[in-house]
């Protein structure tokens, strides 16, 4: 096959040389005097996002970085200075000059007296899309030529799948990988059966950019096909209306017990593929002992599936027949494994399909992730695209990444990880760049108190979002519209140019220029540049990314051509893609990568790290904050799922995410039965809280959520408000609810979604929320 470069672009004259690659879509911007005024989506994409609306308002909004910045107790004492908190404390802006120095010398500092084992530089975060300026590959380069730092493994994504998968089936960002296509489904499958739906508004996204947003018309063919879509999920909308789906919203966290109360009805009834079982995987048995209650007496019965998650013991039992007698597709999101014990759903769904003996069929089996992001199932890459090298990492050790306020807190102490027992390092130097912990991670009031402990904290940042305001010293970086790059994403089919559109803000510059400076200082310039400035790195990537197009047969043009033109389509390699088929057809010439070859109903290995949350097959547990003491306290559940007004908490501050804010205020979800108690209505602000924390949030009253629970999104930047004893958080941002312990000793991964909540109307003087105006700067003495 060979596609020359003039049958894979077609370059819009109106646009060309005008466009930009987000991790929610391609834009095209529209610039006045200097300024960026709006940024619309491409002409080509069928479901444009409306995220790009957040764009102009926030890279030209009052909360830029706009000048390096140092806290003042840090400057006026230094490194690791208790006086004010970090947070609460004030900053002083200084030059470029000052910033560097003080950064170069303190990097020399903690290396000599405590080693690079002392530098955390895990810094977990989406970024920007940008195959050159990634923020993290660019801080991980720079600290590699400097011995290194201690880094973190896996995501909050889906951590539990990460760690759970491999053990079981494989490895998991494989299985993102060979999804099953929607397209195959459209033509196979008759049921789809959705636990955490498929949310359309996170389709919007995909990590490094979608160029095409195909799932709503991917999904809606499937409906056209006669495909019935049943979601299970306590959100109505976590499934396209068009698909007109059975709507069953259990509570919350008890997935893994409707499950099994399917499973027992396959049983019971004998409608299991015996032969799937026997013939593709281990452990059945034991499993099964589990769930006939041979193991603990209580048999895992569709009635008592019913009396734990709230849905009719019949729906059950008439889902699990229909199940086994048609093509069926088991889909579990992500969001449902960010929960307490979330590895035990995602063995279930394992399990559950193995009963059914479908996996590797087209169109049948199981998917983890359907919608965790716009490519899944849709598309994916035929060739890789260049990275920048990273260099090596000489210190070995980790943390997995939702692990940071612990290491923080406990420096020294062990923990267990995915059957090792580990210890914690002595961190003295916390550097992040390209995320937001006091956006993404859980318990912000702890992680608050962990940020008080290192020495010193770097942050590179475009806004003045709580965690740069948790710095000691606060680098300004371009913006992606604000430098030259190239858009692709992890899984697309498509090539971005990316030019840069208008200055960097104020005196901000981009990250390779500070590292270069920073380098230039310590002595390691030649290393990290190897001689090149920012430009002659774009073109040695690009002429890489031309030469592994070339190997598959796709000719690019060259990079000024590309860079002044239209986004460029790449061939999807694998439009029928049917995931495990190979193993299906033939499990013993294509083994899984697990210890026996096969899927693991039951996992000795696991069983073998003797773990109470986590044990050697599916197991039900109930979630932690039913069963602390006077937890009745809290009887609402909250979710916190992905906002569709923005990438989790990127440009808070533009026009489109601000447009859904209730008097300036997060959203919550809240259903009419438990709005009337607390006499709420519609627009009223509402305060949340538990014994981890307080925050307002806006209502909004709604029947397309399950009673009992709400819904508050994700991403409102995090604005304490210090002069509450609960430091409550006057946005809406739920991690000041969320509890911190992660879903289980093996995984340890974020488990956000399991928390329980009070609410009440907030009748007292709207606070101001402050946290998208710059800070209050104060001078040098
Ligand atoms: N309660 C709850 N919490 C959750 C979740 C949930 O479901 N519920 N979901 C979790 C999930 S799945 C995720 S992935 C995380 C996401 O958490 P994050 O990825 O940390 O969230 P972002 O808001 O994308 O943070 C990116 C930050 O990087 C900055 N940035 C962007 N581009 C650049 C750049 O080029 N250079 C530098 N230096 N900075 C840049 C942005 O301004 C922003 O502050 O949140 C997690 N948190
Ligand atoms: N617009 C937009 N899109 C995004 C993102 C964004 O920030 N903005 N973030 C991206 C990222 S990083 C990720 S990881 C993905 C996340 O994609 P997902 O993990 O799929 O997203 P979530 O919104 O966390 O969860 C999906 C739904 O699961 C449901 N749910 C939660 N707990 C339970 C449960 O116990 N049982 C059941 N049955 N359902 C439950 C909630 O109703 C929630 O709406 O989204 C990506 N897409
Ligand atoms: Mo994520």
């Amino acid at each position: 096959m060979h596609v020359p470069y003039s049958d894979t672009v077609t370059v819009m004259k109106k646009i060309a040389g005008r466009l930009t690659a987000s991790h929610w879509g391609v834009g095209v911007v529209n610039v006045e005097k200097g300024r960026i005024i709006s940024v619309d989506s491409h002409p080509q994409d069928p479901k444009g996002s409306a995220i790009n609306g957040n764009i102009a308002g926030s890279l030209h909004g009052r909360a830029r970085v706009l000048r390096p910045a140092v806290r003042q107790g840090w400057l006026e004492n230094g490194p690791g200075h208790r006086g004010v908190e970090r947070g609460k404390d004030r900053f002083i802006e200084v030059d470029w000059d000052q910033a560097l120095d003080l950064v170069a010398n303190e990097l020399k500092r903690v290396r000599v007296d405590h080693g690079n084992e002392a530098i955390f530089a895990g810094s977990y975060g989406w970024s920007s899309a940008g195959r050159f300026h990634h923020a993290q590959s660019q801080l991980k380069r720079f600290l590699n030529t400097q011995g290194g730092f201690v880094r973190s493994e896996g995501n909050y994504s889906y951590n539990a799948a990460l760690v759970l998968m491999p053990h079981i089936v494989g490895h998991y960002r494989q299985h993102v990988v060979q999804a099953t296509r929607w397209s195959v489904v459209a033509r196979h499958t008759k049921l789809v059966v959705l636990f955490g739906g498929v949310a359309e508004r996170n389709t919007q996204v995909s990590d490094g950019g979608v160029s095409r947003h195909k799932t709503a018309d991917n999904l809606n063919a499937c409906a056209k096909a006669g495909v019935r879509f049943v979601n299970i999920s306590p959100l109505r909308g976590d499934c396209m209306e068009t698909l007109e789906a059975q709507w069953l919203p259990p509570r919350p966290g008890t997935d893994t017990a409707v499950m099994l109360g399917l499973a027992h009805t396959l049983y019971t009834e004998d409608l299991y593929d015996r032969a799937f079982i026997k013939s593709h995987t281990v452990g059945f048995d034991k499993f099964l002992r589990y769930l006939s209650g041979q193991e603990d007496g209580v048999a895992k019965t569709a009635e008592w599936a019913a009396q734990i998650s709230g849905l009719e013991a019949d729906t059950i039992r008439e889902l699990a027949r229909e199940m086994a007698s048609k093509r069926t597709m088991l889909s579990t999101a992500a969001g449902v494994q960010r929960t307490d014990y979330g590895e035990q759903v995602l063995w279930m769904t394992v399990t559950l399909a193995s009963m059914l003996g479908q996996i590797g069929l087209p169109g049948g089996g199981y998917t983890i992730g359907y919608g965790v992001n716009a490519n899944i199932g849709n598309t994916e890459r035929l060739f890789r695209w260049a990275t920048l090298p990273q260099g090596k990492n000489p210190v070995e050790n980790f943390i997995p990444v939702a692990m940071i306020s612990e290491m923080l807190l406990k420096p020294g102490t062990q923990y267990p990880y995915n059957g090792q027992q580990r210890t914690f390092p002595d961190i003295k130097m916390v550097w992040w760049a390209g995320g937001n912990p006091f956006h993404h991670h859980q318990d912000l009031n702890r992680l608050h108190q962990a940020f008080q402990r290192p020495d010193t904290i770097i942050v590179n940042e475009f806004n003045w979002a709580s965690t740069a305001r948790h710095a000691d010293i606060v680098l300004p970086v371009a913006a992606p519209q604000e430098r030259c790059d190239f858009g692709a994403g992890k899984s697309d089919d498509g090539l971005v140019p990316m030019p840069a559109h208008v200055q960097p803000a104020g005196q901000a510059r981009t990250e390779y220029d500070i590292y270069c400076d920073l380098s230039e200082r310590l002595g390691s310039l030649a290393e990290f540049s190897e001689g090149r400035d920012g430009d002659q790195w774009l073109r040695v990537l690009w002429e890489q990314t031309q030469q592994a197009a070339e190997q598959a047969q796709v000719e690019l043009p060259d990079w000024d051509t590309f860079i002044a033109g239209d986004m460029l389509q790449i061939p999807d390699p694998s439009p029928d893609q049917v995931f495990l088929a190979d193993y299906r057809a033939d499990p013993d010439a294509h083994p899984l990568p697990t210890p026996s070859g096969k899927i693991e109903l039951y996992s000795e290995a696991i069983a073998g790290f003797g773990l109470d949350d986590c044990p050697g097959h599916a197991t039900w547990f109930e979630v932690r904050d039913q069963q602390r003491p006077g937890h009745e306290r809290y009887p609402l559940f909250m979710l916190s799922g992905q906002p569709k007004t923005r990438l989790h908490s990127q440009l808070d501050n533009g026009d489109y995410s601000k447009q859904y804010k209730i008097k300036d205020r997060e959203p919550v979800l809240v259903h009419p039965q438990d709005a009337a108690p607390r006499n709420l209505q519609d627009g009223d602000v509402v305060e949340l809280y538990n014994e981890r924390g307080r925050c307002l949030a806006g209502v909004r009253i709604t029947d397309d959520i399950r009673q009992g629970c709400i819904f508050l999104w994700t991403g409102a930047w995090h604005d304490p408000d210090y002069s509450t004893a609960s430091h409550r958080d006057r946005h809406g941002n739920p991690n000041v609810l969320t509890h911190d312990e992660r879903t289980s000793s093996l995984a340890q991964g974020p488990a956000a979604h399991s928390t329980q909540v009070q609410m009440q109307r907030f009748d007292d003087p709207l606070p101001t929320v402050t946290v998208h105006e710059a800070p209050e700067f104060a001078s040098l003495p």
